[in-house]
């Protein structure tokens, strides 16, 4: 199926000092109503089997992270950034990667961890105090949370100079791409990652989840202008993208990663969507934002509107749906129960992989706390450290 759609529609809500703002162009293949629009910058073919996956991969990071919210209210979890709104922008861009491409995210990016094949028991890890981190980057190509707000955009420039450099680069080569929220688009390291990528070309792609908030500050507080035309100011391209629709993110990250591999240097992709949850559940967001808001969002709800396209293209069955829907209630299952059995670890295991090499600073520290743990009665058995 041959799916070329277009459609330049007026972002309304932006601030501007400008008196008179320009209309701001949106991609967007599919309407909040479930229907094709075309593109003429962002041709898309996919096959009903892929649209059906999408939407698989959408109803099943989302049940998942529901079900992390649940852990933590039940205390599980010391804490939970939920992904709630933000699944179209994390599936769209992460299957637009290659196995070979890696990712540097935030500590939101849970969808796009599922898509490289991180386990959802391995994403809690972190959450749940039980390790540093859960997982191999090098395994799926993705590093680990980054809660300093930006300093991946750094890291991700490094890799991207360094694949330069190795010559791993061309038609089959490889790129970083780096996630950051609209509040991080703030910080030095940011702008810092754009000025290096940029006069490098440096083959990474800048993904911006603009989901409107930094916990309780407003886009308005970052920006007078849309995020993505700053990176003019930096000289590489940006477009912005209606983070709620799976088909326009995947597309616009597919193409900037193929410009990125192929030594056309970076570029930013701003997500246009919405944080519909708390920033994270230590947050209470009915402090600060009217629940108006949220409303007028949920209406662009990305899974409603695949499913609502799938319907209308009759892509799938009623049993395809309900099969997904049983899918996703047994992951929630499995998560719960795969959470709970994480083994609590030694307690010394705080001083491992802290650098890759010893640190006489590190050393002392864990000599010092052996030491504690050797203090209570009973406990100098070397497996209760
Ligand atoms: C360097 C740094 N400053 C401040 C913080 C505290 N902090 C945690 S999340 C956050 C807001 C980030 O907002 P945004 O970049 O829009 O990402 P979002 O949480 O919306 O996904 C802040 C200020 C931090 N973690 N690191
Ligand atoms: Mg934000």
């Amino acid at each position: 199926m041959s799916i070329s759609t277009s459609n330049a529609a007026p972002v309304s809500g932006q601030a501007s000092s400008a008196a008179a703002p320009e209309p701001e162009e949106l991609v967007q293949l599919l309407t909040p109503e479930g229907e094709r629009r075309e593109h003429p910058d962002y041709p898309l073919d996919l096959s009903p089997e892929e649209i059906r996956g999408l939407y698989r991969d959408l109803v099943l990071v989302r049940r998942f992270d529901t079900e992390a919210v649940f852990l933590q209210r039940q205390g599980e979890l010391g804490l939970w950034p939920s992904l709630l709104g933000q699944e179209a922008a994390q599936v769209g861009s992460a299957r637009a990667l290659h196995g070979h491409d890696m990712v540097f995210p935030t500590y939101r990016e849970h969808g796009v961890a599922m898509c490289r094949g991180v386990r959802p028991e391995q994403l809690l890890e972190l959450f749940r105090g039980v390790s540093h981190g859960g997982w191999n980057p090098k395994e799926h190509g993705f590093h680990l949370y980054t809660i300093v707000i930006g300093s991946q955009t750094l890291h991700a420039t490094g890799y991207a100079m360094g694949i330069q450099r190795d010559g791993r680069v061309g038609a089959e080569g490889e790129a970083a791409l780096a996630y950051f929220g609209d509040g991080a688009s703030s910080q030095g390291d940011v702008n810092e990652a754009f000025v290096w990528a940029s006069v490098f070309h440096a083959p990474v792609v800048f993904f911006c989840q603009n989901n409107q908030w930094a916990i309780s500050a407003p886009l308005a507080k970052q920006s007078p202008i849309p995020l993505y035309r700053r990176a003019a100011g930096f000289g590489f391209p940006g477009v912005r993208v209606d983070g709620n629709d799976v088909f326009a993110c995947l597309a616009v990250t597919r193409q900037a990663m193929r410009a990125a591999r192929e030594g056309q240097g970076p570029s930013l992709i701003e997500a246009f969507t919405y944080r519909m949850g708390a920033h994270t559940t230590n947050d209470d967001p009915t402090r600060y934002r009217l629940s108006g808001e949220l409303e007028e969002w949920k209406l662009k709800d990305p899974i409603e509107r695949l499913r609502a396209y799938i319907a209308r293209e009759g892509l799938a069955g009623a049993d395809f749906l309900s099969g997904v829907d049983a899918e996703a209630e047994e992951l929630g299952e499995q998560v719960r129960r795969a959470c709970r059995e994480l083994p609590d670890p030694r307690p010394m295991e705080i001083f491992d992989h802290v650098y890759a090499e010893p640190n006489s600073q590190v050393d002392e520290e864990r000599e010092r706390f052996a030491a504690y743990l050797d203090s209570f009665e009973g406990a100098e058995h070397e497996g209760d450290r």
